[in-house]
């Protein structure tokens, strides 16, 4: 049952630019004029600007920058995408929320973030840095209806739409390192873990978690990552409105999410090459048996990388780590 409060914030969100009266709201939340007033002040309590004219009534002229569910949801235009979500201040982990909520029959589409996260997870049990209000921490619970052995794609794909947003946010065009880094000027923007629960050929559910530095500056960040991790603000000046940044999200990844299930992985495939970071490049390649040289060749159909080795021949990696060699040029 959602709280009086967010109906009433709802109610004004659907009136958009029209005032709508006291009497109206009381009438519509089933509590008297004088409750209306009292949840009028707490919302501006928590940064919401409210005009209330005598005789005309109540409309929201400008929300918090600070995020909540409600600022997230203010405006938001998709289908399923975010229309669930969950706000946290301060969690361990999204991941370990979103987990939970999956097996409890969470939704396609829930949204679980954070602002601050304590136990920040990366692949293979590496830590994620996830400082207080310095970027977007969040995870995403999918139901798709594909065979577990395509799950990789769903992080090409949300790699793309992280570049698409920040290109689109930024005007600076980002870069995939395969599988699931993103890279402003070679340096860490944003992260990937996609972690699935399947059974007998049939996926339960996916969680996408994504990590995306915003706001860091750089006496923020450990000095031996300096050199290897950056922000959206320091990389590209850019200070994001953090609700308007994830609507974006949200709406590109709905689309995109969409078109992938309707007409397949080409499109995608196409979409990440154009971002793909060293293809037809030279790069180091480690995987747990041995290291060797080859040229980044781009994706398979089905997500895994394609290098060519000095033999001629094309190999398929699924899992590998992939590095690259400094080019004096760039
Ligand atoms: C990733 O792992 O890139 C996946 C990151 C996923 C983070 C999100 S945040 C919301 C959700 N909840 C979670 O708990 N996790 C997800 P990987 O490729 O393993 O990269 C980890 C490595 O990147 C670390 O070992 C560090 O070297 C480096 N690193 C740590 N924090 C970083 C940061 N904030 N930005 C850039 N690099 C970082």
């Amino acid at each position: 049952m959602e709280s009086t409060r967010n109906q009433l914030i709802n109610l004004l969100a659907k009136s958009q630019d029209k005032y709508i009266s006291g009497q109206s709201l009381s009438e519509e939340l089933k509590i008297s004029r004088s409750a209306v007033w009292k949840h009028m002040n707490e919302l501006k309590k928590d940064g919401y600007i409210i005009e209330g004219l005598p005789r005309k009534g109540y409309r929201i002229i400008d929300f918090p920058d600070k995020m909540s569910e409600n600022t997230l949801k203010w405006g938001l235009d998709t289908k399923w995408m975010g229309q669930e979500i969950i706000h946290k201040n301060l969690t361990s982990s999204t991941q370990t929320i979103a987990h939970e909520l999956a097996r409890d029959n969470a939704k396609h589409g829930t949204v679980i973030i954070a602002d601050e996260q304590i136990k920040g997870k990366g692949r293979m049990n590496r830590d994620w840095l996830s400082a207080k209000n310095k970027g977007v921490w969040m995870s995403v619970i999918l139901k798709p209806s594909i065979p577990p052995h395509l799950a990789p794609q769903l992080t090409l794909l949300t790699a793309t739409v992280l570049a698409d947003v920040i290109y689109k946010s930024t005007n600076i065009k980002p870069q995939i390192k395969w599988p699931n880094d993103l890279l402003i000027n070679g340096k860490k923007v944003a992260g990937i873990l996609t972690e699935m629960q399947a059974e007998q050929d049939q996926i339960q559910y996916v969680v996408i978690g994504i990590g995306i530095n915003t706001l860091y500056e750089l006496h923020d960040l450990p000095k031996d990552l300096r050199n290897k991790m950056t922000s959206i603000k320091l990389s590209t000046d850019t200070v994001l409105d953090s609700n308007k940044f994830l609507q974006a999200l949200f709406t590109i990844f709905e689309s995109t999410y969409s078109e992938y299930i309707d007409k397949g992985f080409s499109e995608i495939k196409l979409k990440w090459e154009s971002y793909g970071f060293k293809v037809g490049k030279p790069i180091s390649i480690k995987t747990l048996k041995r290291s060797w040289t080859a040229i980044f060749h781009g994706i398979a159909t089905d997500g895994a990388l394609l290098v060519k080795n000095s033999d001629g021949t094309i190999e398929k990696l699924y899992s590998a780590e992939i590095n690259w060699f400094e080019e004096r040029s760039y």
